[in-house]
C-alpha cells in the first residue's frame, strides 16, 4: 500500500519545514508537509508536527518569585559561591527531576568556592543530535538578578517543563542547561564545554542562550548574529507576532561563547535595557513576566522545530 509506505518514512526535513513556514507561516507549512506525507508520524495514525506552545506569564512568574525569594532570603543574591545560589539550582533540579527528566548538578571549584551547573535531558530523540537550551543561573553580589539572570533562568525552566508536560514525540535529544558563574567569566559553561568528550562536542548541533530576557521596557528583541540561520528562525518568530527584532552581538559576554568555542553553532536573545543592570535593584519589579513568557514563547517555537517535535 503506497499510502502507508509513505507514512512510514524518517521524519520530515526541518529545513524544509522552515523555507515553507516562512513563506506561509507554520499552521500551512504543517498542512503543506502533512498533505505531501512527510510529516511522518511513528504509529499508523497520521501526525503532524507539534504547534509549538504559547508560555503564559503566570507560569514564569512562578519561577520569578521563587528566584526573588531565594535572593531575600540568602542576603539579597544568588551570586557564585554564596548560599542563593545553591538554593537556585536545587530549585531548578527540583522541578526537573518531578518533570521526569534526567538531571545532573555538575560541581566545579573558582575563586575557592563550589558552583553548580544543573543539565537536564528529556530521555526522548537521538542522543547523537542534542539541541541545547542554557541560561546563567548565578546573579551578582550586588542584587539578586531577576533580570540578570532570574528571567533567563526562568525562561528555559519553563520550556522544559512544557516539555514534559505536553510530551510532543522528538527526533532529537533535548538538553536543557542552567550555568553557574558566569558572572565571573563565563566559568560554569566553560567547564562544561572542556570536560566535554571529542565525540560528544559534535553531537551538540546548536545552542541557545537566554540572558536578560525579562526588560520591562522592551520593546524590540535583540536576536545574537553569530548563526544566520538560527538568528533568521528567532526573527521569523517574532515577525510572525508583530514584535521587531535587531541583531546583537554579545561576542564572549554570555554562554554561548563557551559553545561557539567547541565549534557549536549558536544563537540567543535578548530583551530590551535594563536600567538596573548589575546593580541592587535588579529585583522582582525590574522584570515583567509578560516579557519572559514572550522570549520563552520564542525559545520553544526554535526548540520543538529544530528538535522535529510532533504529536503523539
Ligand atoms: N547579562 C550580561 C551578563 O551576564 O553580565 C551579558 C549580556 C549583555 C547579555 C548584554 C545580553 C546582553
Ligand atoms: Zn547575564
Amino acid at each position: 500500500m503506497r499510502r502507508r509506505r509513505r507514512i512510514a518514512r524518517p521524519p520530515p526535513c526541518l529545513g524544509a519545514h522552515m523555507r515553507i513556514a516562512k513563506i506561509f507561516g507554520t499552521a500551512a507549512a504543517v498542512a503543506a508537509l502533512v498533505g505531501a506525507g512527510l510529516a511522518a508520524p511513528s504509529s499508523a495514525a497520521p501526525a503532524t508536527l507539534a504547534a509549538p506552545p504559547q508560555i503564559p506569564a503566570d507560569a514564569v512568574q512562578v519561577h520569578l518569585q521563587q528566584f526573588q525569594s531565594i535572593g531575600t532570603a540568602n542576603g539579597g543574591n544568588r551570586a557564585h559561591g554564596r548560599p542563593g545560589y545553591r538554593a537556585s539550582a536545587d530549585y531548578v533540579k527540583g522541578k526537573l527531576d518531578a518533570a521526569g527528566f534526567t538531571t545532573t548538578l555538575q560541581s566545579f571549584t573558582h575563586n575557592g568556592a563550589t558552583g553548580w551547573n544543573v543539565i537536564a535531558d528529556w530521555p526522548q530523540g537521538d542522543a547523537n543530535q542534542v539541541v541545547f537550551l542554557g541560561a546563567h543561573l548565578d546573579s551578582v553580589a550586588a542584587g539578586p538578578g531577576l533580570n540578570d539572570n532570574a528571567s533567563g533562568s526562568a525562561a528555559v525552566l519553563e520550556t522544559a517543563l512544557t516539555l514534559a508536560r505536553t510530551k510532543p514525540t522528538v527526533q532529537k535529544r533535548l538538553r536543557f542547561g542552567w550555568w553557574g558563574a558566569e558572572e565571573l567569566g563565563l566559568i560554569g559553561s566553560k567547564y562544561y564545554a572542556s570536560r566535554l568528550p571529542a565525540a560528544e562536542r559534535t553531537r551538540i548541533k546548536t545552542y541557545l542562550n537566554f540572558d536578560m530576557v525579562g526588560a520591562k521596557n522592551t520593546t524590540t528583541w535583540g536576536v545574537y548574529t553569530d548563526n544566520a540561520a538560527l538568528r533568521q528562525q528567532f526573527d521569523a518568530h517574532f515577525r510572525a507576532k508583530g514584535i521587531p527584532t535587531r541583531g546583537v552581538n554579545i561576542a564572549g559576554r554570555s554562554d554561548h561563547a563557551s559553545f561557539a568555542g567547541i565549534g557549536v553553532p549558536v544563537s540567543g536573545i535578548t530583551s530590551g535595557n535594563d536600567p538596573c543592570y548589575h546593580q541592587r535593584c535588579d529585583t522582582i519589579t525590574n522584570v515583567t513576566a509578560g516579557v519572559v513568557a514572550t522570549g520563552a514563547t520564542a525559545a520553544a517555537d526554535l526548540a520543538w522545530n529544530l528538535a522535529g517535535a510532533a504529536r503523539r
